[in-house]
């Protein structure tokens, strides 16, 4: 049960930002400002979240849907060939398929979700066919095609020339073994714009947006870590873990090694601290220190990233690694890339 005492101790990383009044609730020192109310804002993981989040603003700059908003902005880099990490180009589990993870969560408490799901250009659509459609939440696999296939999804292959390629070379001499965060080391850092995302890092998109309403809504959508096992599932698609949105609090977003984040919840978790009265970077990087407390050898190794953004429109980002960034788009910025900080 919540008191004082486990707050204070909770909140004991956080405590220049956070600081109690006399009634011992949260008075919270913001580390954006607030949206002025019925402005809008969105905001994604990686610097691919520029373009996407363009085209979310279209959305909400018109008086749009939050949740209408998040599904067209990730669209962007799904249809991406050139983004190796979310969607169609994506590069393929250790079989050579292309598997797909992708979540939906609306202002309601909605939500939608797709597990490794092959041949469909667009996952994060089919998630929120699954949310409205459906008695169901999740659908994986075969059963997921299938429903997406009768409700008029085109079947297309997803494997790129190029994503193909590098999957080959990995099988010459990868031992058929899946590797922990392997993006990073895929990073071509003599042609570093050859690869989406930002230094060192890439994968999923997660989105954020607060509509003129004021109401949240948030998508999430990969292809997963490169070279899989057949079958894997990330935190992408797993509600709570991935994407978590609380229409009183806020939203949090995920990228990274998904087992470290589903092991701690941590887009749920995130959003809970908000509800405690965290700011949102202060929120993101209790949930990083969660993850390199339970786990501090493997933290070492990979990457985690968390994104927030509150009720009152205040953003704020935390990764275990450097290299991770976050792009905003509201009335004042069109193509903010913020470097989001780090452990490391
Ligand atoms: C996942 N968070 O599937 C996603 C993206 C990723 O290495 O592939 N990370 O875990």
């Amino acid at each position: 049960m919540f008191n004082r005492r486990n707050f204070i101790k909770s909140t004991a990383l956080s405590a220049s930002f956070v600081a109690l009044n006399k009634s011992g609730m949260a008075n919270v020192l913001p580390s954006t400002p607030a949206t002025a109310a019925g402005k809008p804002i969105v905001i994604s993981t990686w610097d691919f979240g520029i373009a996407a989040n363009h085209a979310a603003w279209d959305v909400l700059n018109a008086g749009g849907r939050a949740l209408d908003a998040v599904e067209k902005g990730v669209q962007v880099p799904e249809s991406d060939p050139n983004n190796q990490s979310v969607g169609y180009g994506g590069l393929p589990d250790r079989d050579g398929k292309v598997t797909l993870d992708a979540c939906i969560m609306d202002e309601n408490g909605n939500i939608g979700s797709v597990a490794a799901l092959e041949h469909i250009m667009h996952p994060i659509s089919v998630a929120r066919m699954v949310m409205e459609k459906t008695p169901h939440v999740m659908l994986v696999g075969d059963g997921a095609l299938q429903f997406a296939l009768e409700n008029g999804f085109k079947k297309e292959n997803l494997l790129t020339p190029s994503s193909e390629k590098a999957w080959k070379e990995w099988l010459k001499t990868a031992k058929y073994n899946p590797v922990m965060n392997i993006e990073n080391k895929l990073y071509d850092k003599a042609a570093p714009t050859k690869l989406p995302g930002n230094q060192y890092n890439h994968d999923t998109i997660g989105m954020l947006a607060l509509d003129a309403k004021g109401n949240l809504s948030g998508a999430c959508t990969t292809s997963g870590m490169a070279y899989k096992l057949h079958g894997r599932v990330g935190d992408s698609p797993i509600i709570g873990a991935g994407l978590f949105v609380d229409n009183e609090v806020g939203g949090a977003t995920s990228t990274g090694v998904g087992e470290e984040v589903i092991r701690n919840v941590g887009s749920f978790l995130v959003v809970e601290l908000m509800r405690q009265g965290y700011p949102p970077e202060e929120a993101c990087k209790e949930a990083v220190m969660r993850i390199i407390k339970k786990k501090p050898g493997t933290a070492q190794q990979i990457q985690v990233g968390f994104l927030a953004l509150n009720k009152k429109g205040q953003y704020g980002a935390f990764a275990i690694q450097k290299g991770f960034s976050y792009a905003v788009c509201n009335t004042d910025n069109k193509d903010l890339l913020i470097p989001g900080k780090s452990y490391y």
